[in-house]
């Protein structure tokens, strides 16, 4: 196994608990504003979760959950208009501080930067969502921290499609092998084993626990501190209760599962 260079972090669900209160909010503050009768709660957007994109998840909800919904002549523009109004009200939310990043998250960065590691991002979400999280909740000067941000429409195909990893990989100029993949989902571990990476890592939400981790190395309920454990779902920390280098390093080490 090459020598580890690299830590590739998804955003919704595995830097920051995003989901429920924060995107759900901001779609149903969208729809509410626009006149829309449509509340997504919290279990139907679980369910919805199975697509990847806002954009792409509200036509699937037309598609699936209100196909009486008269459709628009100009649908596409439609439902942009419908997503631009949810980044503000998600922005919004972000910058006022509303949404804090996952258990050991900052420590785990901290140590990665002055380790030298390289840091990336690779997420289905708008950029905007992304820096105003970063800002807002772990750093004003996070974006920063990592030299590639690969986020939203820059690919056209999302997640569980590996180009969102292939497109930051290319960015970095790195090979899938030297690198770790931090995920939430099904799908985000979809998308990262199949653009060829090996080390993949889960930390699960209340969204995601009962998720299929097939090609994942190691599943844990939060990354965890000296003082907050986490809890093991999969493989092997051999005994440490936090995810720190030395557990990552040993991770990337071991032979695909
Ligand atoms: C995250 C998503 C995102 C957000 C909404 O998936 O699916 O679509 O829910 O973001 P992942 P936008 O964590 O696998 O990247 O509304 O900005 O698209
Ligand atoms: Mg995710």
């Amino acid at each position: 196994m090459a020598d580890l260079k690299a830590l590739i972090f998804d955003v919704d669900g595995t830097l920051a608990d995003t989901e429920r209160d924060g995107h759900r909010v901001a779609f149903n503050k969208a729809f509410e504003e626009a006149g829309l009768d449509w509340e997504w709660s919290v279990t139907l957007y679980g369910r919805l979760l199975a697509v990847t994109g806002g954009k792409e998840r509200i036509r699937y909800y037309l598609d699936h959950y209100n196909p009486d919904f008269p459709r628009p002549a100009d649908l596409d523009g439609f439902i942009a208009a419908l997503h631009a109004a949810k980044t503000d009200h998600y922005t919004r939310m972000l910058s006022q501080g509303l949404i804090p990043m996952r258990n050991g998250v900052k420590r785990l960065l901290q140590e990665a930067r002055q380790a030298g590691l390289r840091l990336a991002i690779a997420t289905t979400t708008t950029p905007a969502n992304v820096s105003a999280l970063l800002q807002h909740s772990l750093d004003p000067d996070a974006e920063r921290w990592f030299e590639v941000i690969a986020a939203g429409d820059i690919v056209p195909a999302k997640k569980p499609a590996p180009d969102i990893y292939l497109w930051a990989l290319d960015q970095m100029g790195l090979q899938g092998d030297v690198c770790i993949a931090f995920e939430d989902s099904h799908n985000g571990v979809q998308s990262a084993s199949q653009a060829s990476i090996s080390s993949i890592l889960v930390t699960t939400n209340g969204y995601t626990a009962e998720d299929d981790f097939n090609g994942a190395r190691l599943v844990v309920d939060q990354f965890g501190e000296p003082e907050q454990p986490f809890h093991v779902k999969f493989g092997e920390t051999g005994g440490r209760q936090f995810v720190d280098l030395a557990l990552l390093r040993a991770l990337h080490g071991r032979a695909d599962p």
